[in-house]
């Protein structure tokens, strides 16, 4: 197929602008046909090579002595940094409805703590409104307490933070600090109440074994809750497993807090502690910029004063297209399931629509209901592009009070939270029945 000058340009100048993967030249096809054929499936080829993909997930800093063990168990994943460990999922790897543990992001805020011992693991409630303080070893928790699982869906508040302009200091996740597995453990609602909830608690907090940056073993990296509302919630859970097996080291072996549909900032991992609060929890990264935006919206750049921003709480409506791959040759003329995931936060996704005309028109997708409260929900539509060419897939979700996506950034924030502007990836539609030389480079 035959690109023109101007079509390459106006992909690099779209490609430096919306950072959105897109598809390769024709030349690199014909070379890496192999792989083209390796991989592909229901009429789609993927044009990378695994040496390729390779270096695009790995950086060499990834293999040092310390982080190779724990980041062998995530493969695939793309690691932002290594100090502390970040990682996030392409989306063509969360293609899953379930997540698989080795697929789910990494987001720590210090360091991964050192021999942990599950045997001797303890949890402790306490604070101003508990009435009595208890310390439960993890088999207290598996044997005192009814077991739930449910799949909930954590995602970073920051993910998509790549793209604000002025930049957002911090992890540049593109749109893989998301996940759906299912987790096992206890209501926190229970724990709660075995202890006693004083009727003054507003607020839960938690605290962690991982240790703070500085080595201090007197600063938390991150002490984060929520409000007593959605820590009653019967979703609300401490959990030991992800899809029936221990939680991995990096996700909060043995120990965490998870609540679907909230910043994941507030489910602490490798939990040691629940603090019930008479006042909104005041631990390490409450206050400040941290988890928080301002009341009201602000211009691109604008310093905000601290007492005008407030916490995050329930996350917006979004979704992820996670098939076919960016940056995908298709045919022209082929039918193509387009699929992937939405969610809404404290709220459901009611419908879900695709655009492959840059939102000129939007068609209605088959989407289903979540399995339950708080986990996404999937989508698919059948596309046939009936043109050669360059082409761009656009999803945006509506949430149950008629919220959508924004189609393009929503409002700025000083670091950054809260992009949910619609899921965008590029295909290049190809005629099989046209075979030309590839473009001169
Ligand atoms: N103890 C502890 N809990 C934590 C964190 C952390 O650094 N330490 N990071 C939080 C943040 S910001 C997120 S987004 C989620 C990420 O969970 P995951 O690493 O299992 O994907 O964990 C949260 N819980
Ligand atoms: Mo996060």
């Amino acid at each position: 197929m035959k690109k023109d000058k101007t079509e390459i340009n106006r992909e690099k100048v779209l490609y430096s602008r919306d950072k959105i993967n897109l598809p390769t030249s024709r030349r690199s096809f014909i070379k890496k046909g192999l792989w083209a054929t390796l991989s592909g499936t229901i009429g789609s080829k993927f044009l990378l090579s695994p040496k390729i993909q390779a270096m695009m997930t790995s950086h060499t800093f990834a293999d040092t002595p310390e982080t190779k063990p724990l980041m062998a168990k995530h493969p695939g994943l793309t690691i932002l940094n290594n100090r502390p460990w970040n990682a996030e999922t392409p989306a063509h790897l969360l293609d899953d409805q379930i997540t698989p543990a080795d697929k789910l992001f990494v987001r720590c805020n210090g360091l991964v703590p050192k021999n942990v011992d599950a045997n001797n693991w303890t949890l402790t409630i306490d604070g101003e409104s508990v009435k009595n303080k208890k310390i439960l070893t993890l088999k207290d928790l598996k044997s005192n307490f009814e077991h739930y699982t449910y799949q909930l869906t954590l995602e970073c508040a920051g993910n998509g933070r790549n793209e604000f302009n002025p930049p957002a200091k911090g992890n540049q996740w593109t749109t893989g600090a998301v996940g759906c597995p299912k987790w096992t453990g206890v209501r926190l609602r229970d724990v709660l109440e075995y202890a006693g909830i004083k009727d003054d608690a507003v607020y839960i907090g938690y605290h962690s074994k991982d240790t703070h940056l500085s080595g201090d073993p007197n600063k938390d990296p991150i002490s984060r809750g929520v409000p007593m509302s959605k820590a009653l919630e019967d979703e609300s859970l401490i959990a030991w497993a992800m899809n029936g097996e221990d939680l991995p080291l990096l996700n909060g072996y043995p120990l965490r807090l998870v609540f679907g549909g909230w910043p994941g900032s507030t489910s602490g991992k490798w939990l040691e502690r629940i603090v019930i609060r008479n006042k909104v929890h005041d631990g390490t990264k409450m206050g400040g910029y941290s988890y928080r935006i301002p009341r009201y919206p602000v211009a691109p750049g604008t310093v905000v004063a601290k007492e005008n921003m407030r916490i995050i709480e329930s996350m917006p409506v979004k979704s992820l297209i996670t098939y076919p791959r960016s940056g995908s040759i298709i045919n022209k003329d082929e039918a193509l399931i387009v699929r992937g995931h939405a969610w809404a936060g404290d709220r459901e996704v009611a419908s879900m629509h695709l655009s492959i005309d840059f939102g000129a028109t939007w068609q209605d997708c088959a989407l289903k209901s979540p399995l339950n409260r708080f986990a996404w929900q999937h989508f698919n539509i059948e596309i046939t592009p009936k043109h050669k060419g360059y082409y761009e897939v656009w999803s945006r979700a509506t949430d149950s009070k008629g919220v959508m996506q924004p189609v393009v950034l929503p409002g700025w924030n000083p670091k950054g939270y809260l992009n949910n502007a619609c899921r965008r990836i590029a295909l290049r539609v190809v005629d099989p029945k046209i075979t030309t030389s590839p473009p001169p480079t």
